[in-house]
């Protein structure tokens, strides 16, 4: 079997004052960080599209990048081969999971048939994969994006003969994820959207998308997979206007069509951008409501206004997001998957390594000052200072809904002007600041 990055060994931990930039200086799998090791918090996983099937093409050029495992005769070799650079990869960086479209991992076949057999195929060798490796599925998903026949929608194409191709794709994606052991899977909503209102009947297409969620759920059971089913928020691209436009809109259309129970969110952080939310927000949204599941690690340029999905090394913010999952309980069948691409200069295989290193100290180091933050209490007194007026009898009473406004018209009429404290947003901010080491 080819080797891919030749000169690359497996990455170690050699701690912060380590000048080799093929070795983590924070990431520590092992290291207990409160009761759970680093590895166990943080369930990273590698993306197999972007980082082994993208090569860099943009809207104005094509591919830059050096991928020698999809130079083959023909689509299915080059499939294989990706599948052992992929397995190369993650063993030599010491992740524990991949995530993965059917179409990243299996070419399109003649028909639905022939396109399951070339899907069941390659599933096949996955398993092997993992079984030698010890590398686990965080989750698997289906591309109902790509193909032409899905420009109007999947689940809420204009045509129901559409929809018949999709739920074959979700279905052969389902039972591969199912074989492979994924702890879930993940509806991303891709062409599930509109471009003009004039031609969009919105009702129906998100009647549509509803009773195709409740027939995933119903072959979930049929087949007996226990994984977790996500919905991933995002509010443009490819369309003008995504149906998951956020993790709000989630809430509201899971609520809405009796799916809130089975499913949660699978937070992407430069999607939350997208929407005029800063990643923590559409983070801490999910978690009050209980519907926080899984990450999709990267981040966005504020300066451009696309999903640059680029990688995460902003520690600052994943000291914020890990501060969220942290307090929300920590990851149960989700993780970090690092949804994220090489910038179109990163042409190198070693570049892949680089990325994911960075990324993965980033995280680790929000992880460590996420922890000291909830374990230190830093920002707890504030916040209970701030609402601490609400532990009244005027606020107890109002929180369980024994006022009405006519008495707390009289309680305004009685006690005349409130006295509102300082939000103290600067100190708070630099006690943030503080554990930023
Ligand atoms: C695209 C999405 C996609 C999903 C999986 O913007 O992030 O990569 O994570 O379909
Ligand atoms: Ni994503
Ligand atoms: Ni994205």
């Amino acid at each position: 079997m080819a080797e891919y990055f030749p000169r690359v060994k497996a990455i170690k931990y050699e701690g912060p004052d380590s000048k080799n930039p093929l070795a983590f200086k924070h990431y520590d799998p092992k290291r207990k960080v409160g009761g759970k090791t680093m590895a166990e918090h943080l369930r990273f996983a590698v993306c197999y599209w972007h980082s082994f099937r993208g090569a860099g093409a943009d809207p104005f050029g094509v591919g830059t990048r050096t991928m020698p495992w999809l130079d083959a005769a023909d689509e299915m070799t080059a499939a294989e081969q990706t599948l052992d650079a992929c397995f190369e990869f993650i063993s030599k960086l010491g992740v524990g999971f991949w995530c993965f479209h059917d179409r990243d991992i299996a070419p399109e076949g003649a028909d639905v048939d022939d396109s399951a057999r070339n899907l069941e195929h390659i599933v096949k060798l996955a398993k092997k994969k993992q079984r030698d490796t010890g590398i686990k599925l965080l989750w698997g998903t289906a591309n109902l994006f790509s193909h032409p026949r899905y420009r109007s929608g999947a689940a809420t194409a204009c045509n129901p003969h559409v929809v018949a191709h999709a739920a074959s794709q979700v279905k052969r994606a389902l039972d591969a994820t199912k074989y492979l052991g994924g702890s879930g899977y993940v509806f991303w909503g891709g062409r599930e959207g509109y471009e003009s209102l004039l031609h969009t009947d919105m009702a129906r297409e998100l009647d549509h998308l509803g009773r195709f969620l409740h027939m995933a759920l119903d072959y979930k059971k049929k087949i007996r997979f226990g994984g977790q089913f996500f919905i991933e928020p995002k509010p443009k691209e490819p369309t003008k206007h995504q149906y998951d436009s956020d993790a709000a809109a989630c809430h509201a259309f899971l609520q809405k069509y009796d799916l809130v129970k089975d499913f949660k969110l699978n937070i992407e952080a430069n999607h939350a951008t997208l929407a005029g939310h800063e990643f923590m927000h559409d983070l801490m949204y999910a978690a009050d409501n209980k519907i926080l599941g899984s990450v999709d690690a990267n981040r966005g340029d504020t300066l451009l206004g696309w999903d640059t999905d680029q990688f995460p090394t902003n520690i600052y913010e994943t000291a914020l997001a890990m501060m969220v999952i942290l307090k929300a309980g920590g990851f149960t069948k989700g993780g970090l998957n690092f949804d994220a691409k090489l910038r179109r200069q990163s042409v190198d295989v070693e570049d892949l390594f680089y990325a994911h290193i960075g990324a993965m100290d980033a995280f680790a180091r929000g992880l460590v000052i996420a922890h000291q933050i909830i374990k230190d209490k830093a920002l707890d007194k504030f916040v209970n200072d701030r609402y601490k007026t609400w532990n009244s009898d005027l606020g107890r009473k109002f929180e369980k809904g024994k006022l009405t406004l006519d008495q707390l018209e009289a309680y305004a009429r009685k006690h005349g002007e409130p006295a509102v404290p300082s939000g103290r947003q600067e100190l708070i901010e630099n006690v943030f600041n503080d554990y930023i080491k």
